[in-house]
């Protein structure tokens, strides 16, 4: 197959009306340079000393490990000066990033993850970095949070990085899904996956399954219909679960099946679960439904939800659209 960089695929399969400007090929190509540097201090995490904790907690109130603070920061450091940017959300902080006036702004929001599944940074798992774009409504005026709080619906793009075996970049435009694998020796992602689709159908399911007890009763039916041998399919899912959304969701992606995070009582601070709609479930919401699969929160399309804060958590159930059609059926029938 010819090389085709990301750059080059962008352009030839760019919505002329999205992004005819070139603004966003440098929004990508700026978030493409972070995630090399991102890259590079992942794969030789095992040798130098970034492991560990920082002792901080972020606003999830998660432990926060060297790498996870070192990808906020190249993502920040980098983005803020490339001048196509009005506002920054990261997993990370608590609060709207601000673009510095003297680098200059524009029309452009990236909400992001810099280090989804961080706690697997230690023990070589795949770990990832999740990003969300969209435009300003008004750009008469300072970009407020309420121009950041758009529905997954409006993202202009969506796509996450994934530092495992090789690194991959796989992102959507609304064109399609499309991976690219980072080829070290050159530096550059090179189209490996084009127009991704997900199976209509899978035979695995991902979930932590020692929430059981916290689960209500429609959300043990769903995961005791992908266990039952008396299933569509006429024999148990497999279960696939690593603890990772990026490594998860992409194994699902490719091969089929479904990645559920449903709403738990374990902690009566996060009712709808650990996800965040903003730079978890929506970005993976919109590269799913491009495949042809389909992402939901149990009842409602995850690209509906109107957010009320940035840090907003959300149910999540995406996958292989016959799939994730049967929880929403299995709930609708026990509402
Ligand atoms: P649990 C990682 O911390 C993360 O946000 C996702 O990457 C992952 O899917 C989920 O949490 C794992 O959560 O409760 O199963 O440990």
């Amino acid at each position: 197959m010819r090389q085709i960089t990301v750059t080059e695929h962008l352009l030839v399969h760019q919505k002329a009306s999205a992004m005819a400007t070139g603004r966003f090929t440098r929004l990508l190509n700026e978030l493409i340079l972070a995630a090399k540097i991102i890259s590079r201090e992942v794969n030789k995490a095992g040798l130098v000393d970034v492991l560990g904790f920082t002792g901080e907690v972020n606003v999830q109130g998660e432990q926060v490990k060297k790498l996870d603070e070192y990808a906020n920061r190249v993502i920040i450091h980098r983005m803020e000066r490339a001048g196509v940017l009005c506002a920054m959300a990261s997993e990370e902080n608590a609060d709207l990033i601000e673009i510095p006036a003297k680098f200059g702004q524009g029309d452009y929001i990236l909400i992001f993850d810099p280090l989804d599944g961080s706690s697997n940074i230690d023990v070589n798992v795949s770990i990832g970095t999740i990003f969300s774009i969209y435009r300003r409504k008004d750009g008469t005026r300072p970009v407020v949070l309420s121009d950041v709080l758009q529905k997954g619906a409006e993202q202009v793009a969506a796509g996450y990085f994934i530092y495992g075996s090789s690194t991959m970049m796989v992102y959507t435009t609304g064109n399609g899904v499309h991976g690219f694998t980072l080829d070290p020796s050159v530096g550059e992602f090179l189209l490996s996956h084009p127009d991704i689709k997900i199976p209509e159908q899978g035979k695995i399911y991902s979930i932590n399954e020692s929430y059981w007890h916290y689960w209500d009763e429609p959300t043990k039916q769903v995961v005791s219909y992908f266990k039952s041998p008396e299933n569509e399919i006429k024999r148990p899912y497999s279960l696939r679960y690593i603890g990772s959304l990026v490594a998860d969701f992409h194994r699902n992606l490719l091969y089929g099946g479904i990645f559920m995070y449903p709403a738990d009582s374990r902690d009566p601070k996060k009712p709808s679960g650990k996800l965040r709609l903003l730079c978890e479930a929506n970005p993976m919401a919109f590269i799913a439904e491009q495949a042809g699969g389909m992402a939901i929160d149990g009842q409602r399309r995850i690209l509906d939800i109107e957010p009320q804060e940035l840090h907003q958590r959300v149910p999540l159930f995406v996958g292989s659209k016959k799939d994730v059609q049967k929880v929403a059926d299995i709930y609708k029938c026990s509402t």
